[in-house]
Formats: C-alpha cells, sequence, structure tokens
C-alpha cells in the first residue's frame, strides 16, 4: 500500500465531528505522524511548515462566508507556495475557490445517500496518477452505505483544476458527477476528493481496503510534488494526451481528438490557407457534458496539428453550460463564430470574433446571446431539457446581406430550419422557416441544419438524432422547393458540416462510437470524424459524394493493383491483403450471383469478421454480427440501397482501425465503427454465393497516420 506522508496537519476549527475523529484516528493508524491543527493557529508564521500536508476533511454543510479555508487562505496559500500539499475531502472541496487556485467552486454539493457500493470513476487518461497507484482498475467502491456530504462538479468544470475522476454506483458509472478534482499551485498541490471517503460508518472490508488505499495515495500524491496533471493549455499537451491513449482502436487516419469526447465537427473554415477543424469536446472525459471547441489545423485536410481548445463556456456567460454547435465565417477578414450558448433549459445563439491569425484565441461578443429568444411567431417544441429546442447555425451571405438557419422543432409539425437575416452579424430579423420537414418521416427536431449552393442546385442537409437527411432543391422567396430527398450516410454518421474550399464543398461528419458508456470510458477517447468528403450533383441531378482527393496522399504501400479475381458459386478467396489501416477499391459485377460479400478484419478461422455483403436485390449491407468478441458493442446490420443497379458496383472503402467508411458508385456512403479485438483479425477475402461474379479493378493500399509530428507553419500576415 502506498505509504502516506510523514506529517500530516488535520485541520479542524475548534470542535471535531464523529467524521473527523474517525477519519483522525485512521491516520493514526497509519504511519503518518499526524496532529490535528486549528486553522487559526495556521496564522502562527511557520505553523504549516511542519506539514507535508495538511488535510480538511469536513461533510457539515457551511455558509461560504464561514468558510475557515477563506478566513485563512493567505496561511494555506503560503503553504502551498512553500511546496506542501493540501487536501480537501467530501464538503471540505465546495470552499475550494477560497484560495486563488480556483475560481469556480463544485456545482453539485450535498448529502450523499449512499445504498450500494459508491465510488470514483478514474479516468483512463490519469490512470498513472499517485493516488491510485495501489490499486488495479477504475471503479473503485470507497463505502457501501449511510448518508455522506458530498461535492462534485456537475454541469461546470473548475477553470484550472484537471478533473481526475467521476463517479460509480455499484456497476454504473455516473461520468457527469466528478468528485475528484487536481490543482497545480506549483509548487504545491491541491487535491479535492467531494467522494464518499467516510470513516464513521461500518463499510465491507474490500471497500474499506480501496478506500484506505486510495486516501493514502492521495495524501502522498499532494505530499511529494507528483502534482495532479493541469488540463492541457497549449499543443504540445493535446499532442502529449493523444500518445497517451494510443491504442489499437484509435483510428489512425480519420480524426479523434488527443482524448475525451468528440461530436459534432464546427467552425470549418480555411483561413490563412490552412485548414481549421473545431470540434464539441469534453475536456473532463469521454461522455457528453460541459463542451467546449476543440481545435485541429491541417495543410491537407488529411494530416492534423492538435491545437489548444478554442472556446470554453464563461462561467457567468450566456454559455455558462456549453458551447454548443456553430459555424465560422469571413466577415471582412474577420473570422467570426456564430454558436449555440447553454445555460440551464436555454440555448441562445452566441457570437465571437478571432483575436489572432491562428484562430486560437477568440473574443465573445460582449452582447451576448445575439438573439434573444426563438421567434414568438412559430410555437417552438419545448422539451424535457429545453425550454425551446433552438440550436446550430449555417450561415452565409447572400443577396446583400448576412443569413442564416437554425434548427428546431415546431409542435405538432415537425423538425424545421429557420432563418434569420443580418447587416452584421449581430442583429438578426426572423424571415420565416426555411423549411419544415414531416414529423413522422422526417423527424421532431432538426440539428446542425445546413445549407449549400452546388452550383444552382441547393442542398439543406439535417441531422434528425437518427439519420442525416438531405433534401436537394432550389430557393423560392426564402423556402425551400424541395426536388428530392435522401440519407446522407446510412451507418454511424451524424451531425455534419461543410467548408467551402474555392470551388468545391468538403464536408466532415461526427461517426459516434458503437460501444457503450463503460467501454467508451475505460477506452478514454469517444468519437471520430469522417474523411473529408466531396459533395456535388450529378448531370442526373442526383447527389454525389466522394473521398476528397487529398485522402490519396495518405496511401503509404500499394498492395494490390487493378487486380480481377473470377469467383464462382461458393467459392471464398482470401486476399493477399493483410491489415488494419487499408483503402480497397474494387468493381463487382454480380454476373449471376446473388451476392458477393467482402469480408475485412477477418481472423483466420472468420470467427471475427466485419462483411460487406452486396446482393442482387440493390441492397449494400456492413454486417456487425460477428465483428468483435467484445459484448459492449453494437452488433448489427446496416443497410443502404444502391441504385442504379444494372451496373457493377463500385466500391471505395477505407479500413482504419474501428472505423470501416464506405462510398458505393460515388453517390452513397455508409459508414460503421467497428472492434474487432483478435490481433489476428486483420485478412480481407472475397466470396460469392448463388452463382458466379467478378470483382474486377481490385486495388489496396496501406494507409498511414494522419497526425504530423512538425509543429504547424504559423502564418501573421493577418
Ligand atoms: N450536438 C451539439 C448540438 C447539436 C448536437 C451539442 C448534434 O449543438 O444539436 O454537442 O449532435
Amino acid at each position: 500500500m502506498t505509504d502516506p506522508p510523514d506529517a500530516v496537519g488535520f485541520l479542524h476549527d475548534g470542535s471535531r465531528s464523529a467524521e473527523q475523529t474517525a477519519a483522525l484516528e485512521w491516520l493514526d493508524g497509519t504511519a503518518a505522524a499526524a496532529e490535528p491543527v486549528r486553522f487559526d493557529a495556521l496564522a502562527d508564521a511557520g505553523a504549516a511548515d511542519r506539514f507535508d500536508v495538511l488535510w480538511w476533511h469536513r461533510e457539515a454543510p457551511l455558509e461560504a462566508s464561514q468558510s475557515p479555508l477563506a478566513t485563512h487562505a493567505s496561511a494555506v496559500e503560503r503553504h502551498l507556495a512553500s511546496g506542501g500539499g493540501l487536501l480537501l475531502t467530501l464538503r471540505a472541496m465546495a470552499d475550494v475557490d477560497a484560495l486563488e487556485v480556483e475560481t469556480v467552486p463544485p456545482d453539485a454539493v450535498g448529502a450523499e445517500t449512499v445504498t450500494e457500493p459508491s465510488g470514483v470513476l478514474w479516468r483512463r487518461l490519469h490512470d498513472d496518477h499517485p493516488a491510485v497507484e495501489a490499486l488495479d482498475g477504475l471503479r473503485l467502491h470507497l463505502c457501501d452505505r449511510g448518508a455522506v456530504g458530498a461535492a462534485a462538479y456537475e454541469s461546470v468544470l473548475p477553470a484550472r483544476g484537471e478533473v481526475l475522476a467521476s463517479t460509480v454506483r455499484a456497476d454504473h458509472d455516473l461520468p457527469h458527477r466528478m468528485p475528484v478534482v487536481g490543482w497545480d499551485a506549483a509548487p504545491g498541490s491541491v487535491l479535492g476528493v467531494g467522494a464518499p471517503l467516510a470513516f464513521d460508518r461500518p463499510a465491507a472490508e474490500a471497500v474499506a481496503a480501496t478506500r484506505d488505499r486510495l486516501l493514502a495515495g492521495c495524501l502522498s500524491a499532494v505530499a511529494d510534488g507528483a502534482r495532479a496533471p493541469s488540463r492541457p493549455r497549449d499543443a504540445d499537451g493535446m499532442a502529449a494526451m493523444r500518445r497517451k491513449l494510443d491504442a489499437d482502436d484509435r483510428p489512425a487516419y480519420h480524426f479523434t481528438a488527443p482524448a475525451n469526447w468528440l461530436n459534432d465537427p464546427n467552425g470549418l473554415i480555411r483561413w490563412n490557407g490552412r485548414y481549421h477543424v473545431f470540434y464539441q469536446y469534453n475536456p473532463a472525459g469521454p461522455f457528453h457534458n460541459t463542451i467546449h471547441w476543440g481545435h485541429a489545423t491541417s495543410e491537407d485536410l488529411v494530416r492534423w496539428h492538435d491545437e489548444p481548445v478554442a472556446l470554453s463556456p464563461s462561467p457567468d456567460g450566456p454559455d455558462r453550460d456549453g458551447c454548443w454547435s456553430g459555424c465560422a465565417v469571413d466577415d471582412g477578414g474577420t473570422p467570426t463564430l456564430l454558436y449555440t450558448g447553454g445555460d440551464g433549459r436555454r440555448q441562445l445563439p452566441c457570437l465571437a470574433t478571432g483575436a489572432d491569425a491562428d484562430l486560437r484565441r477568440w473574443e465573445k461578443h460582449p452582447d451576448n446571446p445575439v438573439i434573444e429568444a426563438p421567434p414568438s411567431d412559430v410555437d417552438v417544441l419545448e422539451t424535457e431539457h429545453w425550454e425551446a429546442e433552438f440550436r446550430d447555425h449555417c450561415v452565409w451571405r447572400e443577396s446583400g446581406r448576412w443569413q442564416q438557419i437554425i434548427g428546431t422543432g415546431l409542435v405538432d409539425r415537425g423538425g424545421a430550419a429557420l432563418r434569420y437575416s443580418s447587416e452584421d452579424l449581430r442583429e438578426w430579423r426572423y424571415e420565416g422557416p426555411l423549411l419544415v420537414g414531416e414529423w413522422a418521416s422526417d423527424g421532431t427536431v432538426w440539428e446542425c441544419p445546413e445549407l449549400l449552393d452546388l452550383g444552382g442546385r441547393r442542398l439543406l442537409h439535417v441531422s434528425n438524432y437518427e439519420d442525416v437527411i438531405y433534401f436537394l432543391g432550389r430557393l423560392e422567396d426564402g423556402r425551400f422547393a424541395v426536388d428530392r430527398q435522401g440519407t446522407l450516410d446510412h451507418g454511424d454518421f451524424y451531425a455534419p458540416q461543410s467548408l467551402h474550399d474555392g470551388d468545391r464543398h468538403v464536408t466532415f461528419g461526427w461517426l459516434p462510437e458503437a460501444r457503450d458508456l463503460d467501454a467508451q470510458w475505460d477506452a478514454g477517447w469517444s468519437g471520430a470524424l469522417s474523411l473529408p468528403r466531396v459533395l456535388s450533383v450529378g448531370p442526373d441531378g442526383d447527389l454525389r459524394q466522394r473521398p476528397a482527393r487529398e485522402v490519396e496522399r495518405l496511401r503509404t504501400e500499394r498492395l494490390l493493383d487493378g487486380a480481377t479475381r473470377e469467383l464462382s458459386a461458393g467459392e471464398r478467396r482470401r486476399l493477399d491483403v493483410a491489415g488494419r489501416t487499408l483503402e480497397l477499391d474494387l468493381e463487382v459485377a454480380l454476373r449471376d450471383a446473388t451476392t458477393v460479400e467482402l469480408s475485412v478484419f477477418e481472423s483466420p478461422d472468420r470467427a471475427e469478421r466485419t462483411v460487406v455483403r452486396y446482393g442482387n436485390d440493390g441492397e449494400l449491407v456492413v454486417d456487425r454480427t460477428a465483428a468483435s468478441d467484445d459484448p459492449r458493442v453494437t452488433a448489427d446490420t446496416q443497410r443502404m440501397a444502391v441504385p442504379p443497379y444494372d451496373e457493377p458496383l463500385s466500391l471505395r472503402c477505407f479500413l482504419d482501425r474501428s472505423v470501416l467508411e464506405l462510398y458505393a458508385n460515388g453517390r452513397h456512403c455508409l459508414t460503421s465503427r467497428v472492434y474487432p479485438t483478435r490481433d489476428d483479425s486483420v485478412g480481407v477475402s472475397l466470396a460469392a454465393d448463388g452463382g458466379r461474379a467478378t470483382v474486377d479493378d481490385l486495388s489496396a493500399w496501406r494507409l498511414g497516420d494522419g497526425y504530423s509530428r512538425s509543429p504547424p507553419v504559423r502564418d501573421d500576415r493577418r
């Protein structure tokens, strides 16, 4: 077991509660030289010097104005400044903002009634922290019954601290409740554990042993200067997180956040010759909460540099609970973001302008939100979470004004995109709905609407919680007249956004995980972006989707070059290609076969395999029923129709560890998240059923890494 430090000053304010007495007894029973010390004794010069650690363990509620930590802050800060450690447990953590080390206190403080083994859910990213050195696993039960005073961050994050753990109750993860935070108070350090770390109530032997080890680890962590890792604030820190979580199932060339949570791509823009992708990001772990804007840049759309977080919620602002999705525009040389601020049950549009050439620093408009409320002449849906479903922004310039659409849902009607216009991006006039969908077929709420001009034809796509549906048509008097409709991607793909790059629109979508939240927690990262896709309209008026030509730059080795394989009925042929980061291009002519199968991520005994199956019913499926031995992953079959049926099927397949991204006939996309578990699940085979088939033009490449190791080139011209 980790030894606690030699000298611990056990802080109290005069009297000691039963819990404090029990904790002090525990401390006396360890090797530590523990000594109760009154807060007011700290005022004496040198009083704290003989302690490696000051520990304040308090569960009773306290008015902020009476906080002894506030009254004696300067003595505690002197202790930290001389390299001492401070541990704040139970409700004591609620007062951390009394010290200079933090400005945002925990927002969930009170008594927690524990009825089943409960404790901390440690983050994979910090599994090497000295506090958990003597413990195995990420789920640590500390208490099994009783009411315990507790403190945690829930809808806000500490401004300066780094969350080290969330909460576990029995075998149920509660990532949103974050009771363990470390603060770097160099040369000293502070650790807050607002989890049920209590001593005066009975506990099962194993639970008590874990509690004791964790507490000893926490005391020694703050004592020996092994400071809590601070939240990375620069590009190097972001890249270090990526290295730490470089696991076998992390995509190599599809963009992922360096660690933690990623969802929608946001604010896509080419600026000063560099591509910028921002993304919905939670720095506190791999779950959707406390949303910031992460940031990455690229010179070529396929090799990425991690940048520092670009937008963070302002604790007193209209984006207090999150900076949700939005877009970027060039306002006469000023990069400008429109995004959704979340505050309690309200979500409203906010604006920020770029303050440097690298788009790293953003200044929020002082009069945010720039639209005070949804329009009053439509009946915007209210739901359990939101006063009005009203979010996500697409902004463009047309008819001499800025135009904007915002996603919503209208009561008894369905998802809708509402149109606004403006002279200056700050004052907006409501212009009416651009399009309202059908409740039953198109979804109740539309998120992330985007309107693109594909050379005369307009494309509107919206995300309706399930799918990304698109409409092709024209604008007539500010309304969208629909010619045809479809689904942008039939798999794990959501909330796409595009950038206009010269003569093309390049689109990225969010590829959510297809494994449960526990598995995502264990991985420490969640979410990827699709490859950049170029959207256009073909001569037949239908949508085309192709990987951007830059994707070819990822090819590092050619494995097959335009080969042909004739397959007879029932025949299976293994290809002389193996790997998890591959591109496979092929043409399939069914001839008299009923189906042709391409199996990828295939083990030699075929027990693990992901099957792409094309049939003479004109359907292409990705069969994930045997794709993974891990029971926590989705094992279903995803389907899409691939007209026209009378031509050979041309297929481009991108394999990237836990991503399979398919392009059929340059028109239809299906992206799957798959998680092969076996080291030998690297094979590729072809098979025909029901008759003969020809696979032609079969090429394969090994693809390289999407993360450039060299630092980005800076351009300070603006
Ligand atoms: N994701 C954002 C919202 C958007 C949703 C929140 C779509 O702004 O509606 O992270 O995935």
